[in-house]
């Protein structure tokens, strides 16, 4: 903090580009929140002029307001196709115009947490036209992709990654003598993740140059949670109470005086507002905190962000937004509209569709149940509530629910400590966000058995998401966990059944299971399951020379497709692929003439590797041909066309099972 030149010297008034009238003008023409609708008489839209930043920085200051309209707009038609993230865009909408109208990208640096907020960038960095193929096969990403252009500084789709990665970034350009900006953009659902925060740590103790600028709406998919949020809401008090009082102005009007007197004033109402002994976190770690200011005022964003990326050291501009801005029904509901299905982009309906019951709802309605019949059940989620189909249980059973925010080691450390009172944990988690968490699977549940259950969503591909969020590793990094169970149900019936048998076991279990659909049970369905057994569907030509499928799964259900008319082909349910049932393996292995596996998840290490290596253990030695997701990331397109890809669709199974010698019909 000490090399750090006085602020006051810092902030010379440096005329704005293109600010053409006195900020008092401004302020008094656009006060507070930015309407949605065009001004009249603007006939051409501003963004037909844009297409990359630098065309910004021809516009007026005061044309800003306008930009940010037409691109919402522009956000909410393009969204209306259904699974983009609407409302987080809306809500960044303002910052992103702001940050590219006084940076200069890409040679600045601007990254964005997790990356779902930055479609407004996305626009403004010459991928307008390229809008309508956002996180379809081919088009664009849903999220930031450094190898999708030079604007986006970093790849992301899961949170907390980009203080880290702007702390490199700011000590690479040092350490080359470079003198760019380095701009992050972090949610305050992002901050609650031990990274972020663990990056902030860093930051203030080498005090790089650097802007973050964090993008408060007090939600993250759902509330947000924890200290920090809850300090940050207090914060927010503070503002309406200088506003209530008739301080005289807004809060943020504030910031056109002399930061030094703001950040006093900041400090003071702090102390006025908080017990003396509490203390703003991001000052305490050494970062220069301003805020906190209208996440809706463009034009006063632009002003202070400039200001702000001329200072030395860190500084944290806190701007609060509503999630959704600019549309009603996203407002006031922005855990509904943080990815809507389709949507009229008029009149803001839904299309109608079938309803469905997903493999989410069927796992949330079996744990409320069995959480009435076992009081040692306790619900633990890193930030995904509505993803992993547990509103209804928080709401049957707080006492027995937590939301770590988006903490996954401290989701599955924490319930390590329940495991050791006698509890019976379950993670509810994401397969991709639980790579989180691997060492604290390893360490502080495995190694002493620790009874916690891993209820693993979106096991497999996942489609539009893309690279980031398929969960195609689980198998492979929980399978070389000594202890470790895991089993795949091919349906909620078998669901409740893992369910059932994981907590009456004990010790890590896994249960995973893919994104969409499966049909529904009735209550009260708890069938008996031991572990490790396999089911055996189809019997196949019993002369031992047939050949045998062998699917977990999701796989199982493209295996099914695939041999409805191949009564001569055998299959099995391969539904725990830890412990594998070796009864039945060495039985298929001594009497099949070829194995085929099919799994939704890496053939790297996966369920193919655990039947060749038991396979090898038993020194019994038959052709084996393991399908599954290659060795490569997959990009975002649907589900089935990436299984397609992959080659273990059922399709793919039947070509391979042709190439083994089954008499396979030929589709017409
Ligand atoms: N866990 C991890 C490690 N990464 C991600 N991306 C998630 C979970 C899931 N997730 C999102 S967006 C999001 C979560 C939890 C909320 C982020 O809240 P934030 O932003 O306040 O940062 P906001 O939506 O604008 O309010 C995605 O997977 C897209
Ligand atoms: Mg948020």
């Amino acid at each position: 903090m000490s090399a750090r030149k006085p602020d006051s010297q810092q902030m010379s008034p440096r005329p704005l580009p293109g600010l053409g009238v006195s900020r008092a003008e401004l302020n008094r023409a656009m006060p507070g929140a930015l309407a949605m609708a065009r001004p009249a008489g603007s006939a051409t839209p501003l963004l037909d002029r844009i297409d990359s930043p630098a065309d910004l920085k021809h516009l007026q200051m005061d044309q800003l307001p306008q930009l940010t309209a037409e691109l919402r707009d522009e956000i909410v038609r393009v969204c209306s196709v259904g699974g983009l993230h609407l409302a987080s865009s809306l809500g960044a909408t303002d910052l992103i115009v702001a940050l590219h109208y006084v940076l200069n990208s890409p040679r600045d640096k601007l990254l964005f947490d997790v990356g779902h907020q930055a479609y407004a960038h996305k626009i403004l960095t010459g991928r307008r036209h390229l809008m309508h193929t956002l996180k379809k096969e081919g088009g664009l990403s849903g999220f930031t992709r450094v190898s999708e252009s030079p604007h986006d500084a970093i790849t992301v789709g899961h949170a907390s990654t980009s203080l880290a990665n702007a702390l490199g970034m700011a000590m690479a350009r040092d350490a080359l003598g470079q003198d760019h900006k380095v701009a992050a953009v972090i949610g305050d659902g992002a901050l609650t993740g031990g990274m972020a925060l663990a990056a902030l740590n860093t930051i203030g103790d080498k005090q790089p140059d650097m802007l973050i600028v964090l993008n408060d709406n007090e939600m993250s998919i759902s509330e947000n949670v924890g200290a920090i949020n809850r300090f940050m809401r207090g914060l927010q008090v503070q503002k309406w109470f200088q506003e209530g009082e008739g301080a005289g102005k807004k809060a943020v009007s504030a910031i056109s005086k002399p930061l030094a007197e703001l950040m006093s004033r900041a400090k003071s109402s702090t102390r006025h507002f908080f017990d003396p002994a509490s203390i703003n976190p991001f000052a305490a770690m050494g970062l220069r905190y301003v805020g906190p200011v209208d996440g809706h005022d463009v034009i006063e964003m632009a002003w202070l962000m400039e200001k702000l990326l001329d200072l030395s050291g860190p500084t944290l501009l806190h701007v609060v937004t509503k999630k959704g801005k600019g549309l009603d029904f996203a407002e006031a509901d922005p855990i509904k509209w943080h990815g809507p299905a389709k949507f009229d982009p008029v009149t803001h309906e839904f299309a109608a569709g079938k309803a469905t019951y997903s493999w989410s709802n069927a796992f949330g309605d079996a744990v409320t149940e069995l959480a009435r019949q076992d009081p040692r059940l306790f619900v633990i989620t890193p930030a995904m509530r509505e993803g992993s189909g547990l509103v209804e249980y928080s709401k049957a059973h707080p006492k027995r629910y937590l939301d770590v925010g988006i903490a996954e080691e401290v989701a599955v450390t924490a319930a390590a400590g329940m495991g050791l009172q006698g509890l019976r944990p379950i993670v509810a988690i994401y397969s991709s966000f639980l790579q989180r968490a691997y060492d604290q699977v390893v360490h502080d549940v495995a190694i002493e058995h620790v009874p916690v259950i891993f209820a693993i969503d979106r096991a497999g591909v996942v489609g539009a998401d893309g690279a980031t969020h398929n969960g195609v590793f689980d198998l492979s990094f929980l399978r070389s966990i000594p202890g470790m169970k895991i089993g795949l149900p091919k349906d909620a019936f078998e669901l409740r059944g893992m369910l059932k048998e994981a907590v009456r076991v004990g010790g890590p279990v896994a249960i995973r299971y893919p994104r969409g659909n499966t049909p529904r049970v009735p209550e009260g369905t708890w069938p008996d399951l031991a572990w490790g057994t396999w089911e055996r569907l189809k019997v196949g030509q019993g002369d031992g020379q047939g050949v045998v499928v062998l699917a977990a799964g999701k796989g199982l259900e493209y295996a099914q497709a695939a041999l409805e008319d191949l009564p001569g082909v055998g299959l099995i349910n391969a539904r725990f692929v830890k412990p594998l049932d070796t009864a039945m393996l060495r039985e298929v292995a001594q009497s099949a003439r070829a194995l085929v596996t099919v799994e939704d998840n890496s053939v790297v290490g996966g369920f193919g590797s655990a039947v060749l290596e038991e396979l090898s253990r038993l020194n019994l030695s038959v052709p084996v041909r393991v399908l599954g997701v290659p060795d490569e990331f997959q990009e975002h397109a649907s589900v089935e066309r990436v299984h397609a890809l992959s080659g273990m669709d059922a399709q793919a199974i039947r070509t391979v099972l042709a190439e083994l010698g089954v008499d396979v019909p030929i589709e017409v």
